[in-house]
């Protein structure tokens, strides 16, 4: 092809992926997963990726190779459908980018650049996994997490700390920096509730042992802190805790912030175990109590949404994560999804449905014996 030949397929290329319409699938009844991804990598500007001055870059070969679209923040925004995503390029590196959507499910387009985000302190070797929270104060916030080398292990090259980043805007381009939120242990899931509790700012955590490991971190926890602009956990209570032989085994982490519904705060987790084939992530569901976001009201067994099919298959395989979901007013729910650390997809349902599935749901037993019994409960109704 020449230069010219070339150029006008990778514009095409890229417009149709952008214009690709997304159809929903029917499924278990408790949401309907869609049938294209909604960001990948491919969705990256052809500016991004390219130097698209002949002259400069006569073979008009990537410049900037974008790997992949993963754990975004998602936020309705002006009547628009917005994802703060995750993006890494080959270099293994990620930052942050806004992309948005007239519908939610297809049609998402980047802005122009990405998120310039102003370091604090020592700068960040990596940074990702932003939930977004417009809190009743006014602003609206981006916890994320930092990730430094650990300069106390120098021979180890993976020994990594993580902390976790805070940074406000109003307009989602200009990003005022917090400090990181400062804690005994590590933080890598942080997220803020969006109303005041108690007139204090209330934070899901998940403190951790090392980089890694949870270890004795027993859950999701609980914070409240006086300030957002030097947040210091003092206290934290564990609210939703990891147990032996659950799909949370491992470590566990809040996904977005939860949903206010007439029935108590929705919650969207993630949950970890380890197998032959490395850590599973799967996505769970459960519901607090809206006089104490921190006490448990609902907490179906096991999984809500696991890989499937071509989700299973990415850079870090066997992986749903999501850190993004936005409710309309008239109660559907886009559910944002990232499959195996490589692309975004979206699911949806509806507050009504998901708070059904989580009062309707049977909790974890524990033991195989009362799974059983859970089911013959269905069945002996059904069979009736
Ligand atoms: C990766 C994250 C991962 C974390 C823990 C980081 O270096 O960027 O995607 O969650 O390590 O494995
Ligand atoms: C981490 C998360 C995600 C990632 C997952 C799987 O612990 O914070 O960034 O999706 O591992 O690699």
């Amino acid at each position: 092809m020449t230069y010219d030949e070339r150029l006008a397929w990778l514009r095409k290329s890229h417009q149709d992926l952008l214009e690709k319409e997304n159809v929903p699938v029917e499924g278990n009844g408790v949401y309907e997963r869609y049938a294209r991804p909604v960001l990948t990598a491919d969705h990256a500007p052809l500016e991004w990726r390219y130097d698209l001055n002949q002259r400069t870059n006569p073979y008009l070969m990537e410049r900037f190779g974008i790997h992949a679209v993963m754990n975004s923040g998602a936020i309705k925004w002006h009547g628009r459908y917005v994802l703060v995503a995750r993006v890494e390029g080959a270099d293994r590196k990620s930052f942050f980018a806004v992309a948005e959507s007239p519908n939610g499910v297809d049609h998402f387009q980047f802005w122009p650049r990405p998120i310039t985000m102003p370091e604090y302190g020592e700068p960040a070797t990596n940074v990702y996994d932003m939930r977004l929270t417009a809190h009743e104060d006014g602003w609206i916030y981006g916890i994320f997490c930092v990730e430094r080398k650990d300069m106390s292990q120098p021979a180890d090259l993976s020994a990594a700390v993580a902390a976790a980043g805070v940074a406000r805007t109003r307009d989602l381009v200009h990003w005022e920096r917090l400090a990181d939120i400062e804690s005994k242990s590590q933080q890598r899931n942080v997220v803020l509730h969006p109303e005041f509790v108690d007139g204090k700012y209330a934070l899901y955590t998940r403190p951790q042992d090392g980089f890694i490991d949870a270890g004795s971190g027993g859950g999701i926890g609980w914070a409240l802190v006086d300030s957002m602009e030097k947040a210091v956990i003092t206290e934290e209570k564990i609210i939703n805790v990891r147990r032996y032989h659950t799909i949370k085994e491992v470590k566990n982490g809040e996904g977005p912030h939860p949903i206010k519904t007439p029935q108590g705060w929705l919650h969207l987790a993630h949950g970890v175990r380890g197998c032959a084939s490395g850590l599973r992530y799967v996505l769970y569901l459960y519901m607090t109590a809206l006089d104490d976001p921190s006490r448990v009201i609902a907490d179906p067994a096991g999984f809500f949404m696991a890989p499937e099919g071509g989700e299973y298959v990415g850079d870090v395989m066997n992986v749903l994560f999501s850190n993004g979901w936005i409710c309309d007013p008239d109660g559907k729910i886009f559910i944002y999804y990232a499959s195996s650390d490589t692309r975004m997809h979206v699911a949806t349902s509806s507050v009504d449905r998901l708070v059904d599935y989580c009062l309707h749901t049977a909790p974890d037993g524990l033991r195989t014996g009362l799974s059983v019994e859970a089911l013959n409960k269905i069945i002996d109704a059904n069979l009736k």
